[in-house]
């Protein structure tokens, strides 16, 4: 079983575009008991913490593979890719508006707030936090976190399929055509909005027709952001790996990868994952409850 899922993991590695790197895995179930976490945590130097979509599930955003998980009847891969959004803007337009406003409503819970007091805390000790995400909300950038890596883009950021040009862009409706748009029931039609009322861009004469700053399926994500992460999965001495189902690359592979050098990788999850097994340590439930006690003070730092 071992043998296997290591010729699994090795496959996933030469198929991302990050360095190959092989090593041991770990050959008994993750610990879940806490004090033992906790000692290898006060000791840690760097941390990096990978999160996904259940990080703000707490925060009553939506996560994309539970049951039922579906916009209208779409799922999130038939709606979040190249030849969905140039074969039907309004529509993808109308699936990340819904997204949009969701994100811009929503609150960080109490595990993004346990992650940036950490990051605080721990950056007046000469330690490091780094978060390296998959969502494309603002949560961990509301809660005070100051060291993030976001992998998959940004719903709050545009970018022009003419010219290139990239956006922060927070308004609200994002353009008068999207106003009230993007309702997500089965039984809603799509608004078909015509290409050239939906958000264009503003630089000089351009006016082409912009996308969300996110990375759909099928592209790459960003290299100078995969250097940095590259970077913190070499010079990690612990890593937490919270609220992602570990099925999307390259991302999933990146607790993993680290857990191959020897170093402790913590998953906080509500179930197990198909990564579960290469990490030191799993913590079962919301990550809201189980973060918190995990990232707070030690004694020793009083
Ligand atoms: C809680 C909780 C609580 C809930 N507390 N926990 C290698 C092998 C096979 C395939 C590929 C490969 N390399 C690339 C691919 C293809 C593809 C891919 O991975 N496909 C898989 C489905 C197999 N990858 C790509 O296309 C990537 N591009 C790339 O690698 O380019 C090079 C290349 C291309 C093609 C072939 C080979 C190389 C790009 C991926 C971009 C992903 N984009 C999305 C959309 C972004 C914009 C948007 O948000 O709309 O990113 S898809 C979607 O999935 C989104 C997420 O960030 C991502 C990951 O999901 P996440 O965050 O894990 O969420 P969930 O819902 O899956 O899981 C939530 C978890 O939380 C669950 O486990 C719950 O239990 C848990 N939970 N409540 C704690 N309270
Ligand atoms: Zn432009």
């Amino acid at each position: 079983m071992l043998l296997q899922k290591r010729a699994v993991f090795t496959v996933g590695l030469r198929m991302c575009s990050t360095h190959v790197t092989t090593g041991p895995v770990p050959d008994t179930r993750p610990s879940s008991d806490m004090s033992d976490f906790r000692r290898v945590f006060s000791k840690a130097k760097h941390i990096a913490i990978i999160t996904g979509a259940g990080v703000s599930a707490e925060s009553g955003v939506p996560t994309f593979r539970a049951e039922n998980e579906r916009w209208r009847k779409w799922q999130s891969q038939d709606l979040a890719t190249p030849e969905a959004f140039s074969r039907n803007p309004s529509r993808v337009w109308e699936f990340y508006n819904y997204r949009r406003e969701m994100a811009l409503s929503k609150k960080p819970n109490a595990a993004h707030l346990a992650i940036a007091e950490c990051e605080a805390r721990l950056r007046k000790q000469g330690r490091s936090v780094v978060v390296i995400t998959q969502c494309i909300d603002d949560l961990h950038r509301q809660a005070g976190s100051k060291r993030v890596l976001k992998i998959h883009g940004s719903v709050t950021e545009t970018r022009c399929v003419s010219c290139g040009h990239m956006t922060v862009n927070r308004r609200s409706p994002i353009c008068p055509a999207l106003k009230d748009k993007g309702a997500p029931h089965l039984d809603v039609a799509d608004a078909q909005i015509p290409v050239d009322k939906l958000p264009r861009c503003g630089e000089s004469d351009c006016h082409g027709l912009l996308r969300p700053n996110v990375v759909f399926f099928g592209e790459t994500l960003d290299s100078h952001i995969l250097t940095k992460v590259e970077k913190e999965m070499e010079t990690c001495d612990l890593c937490l790996v919270v609220g992602t189902s570990s099925i999307v690359y390259p991302a999933a592979m990146f607790g993993p990868r680290i857990a191959s050098r020897g170093i402790p990788v913590a998953e906080f999850n509500t179930n197990t994952t198909p990564k579960t097994e290469y990490f030191t340590h799993h913590f079962q439930g919301p990550c809201g409850t189980t973060l918190p006690p995990a990232l707070a003070q030690h004694e020793s730092e009083v």
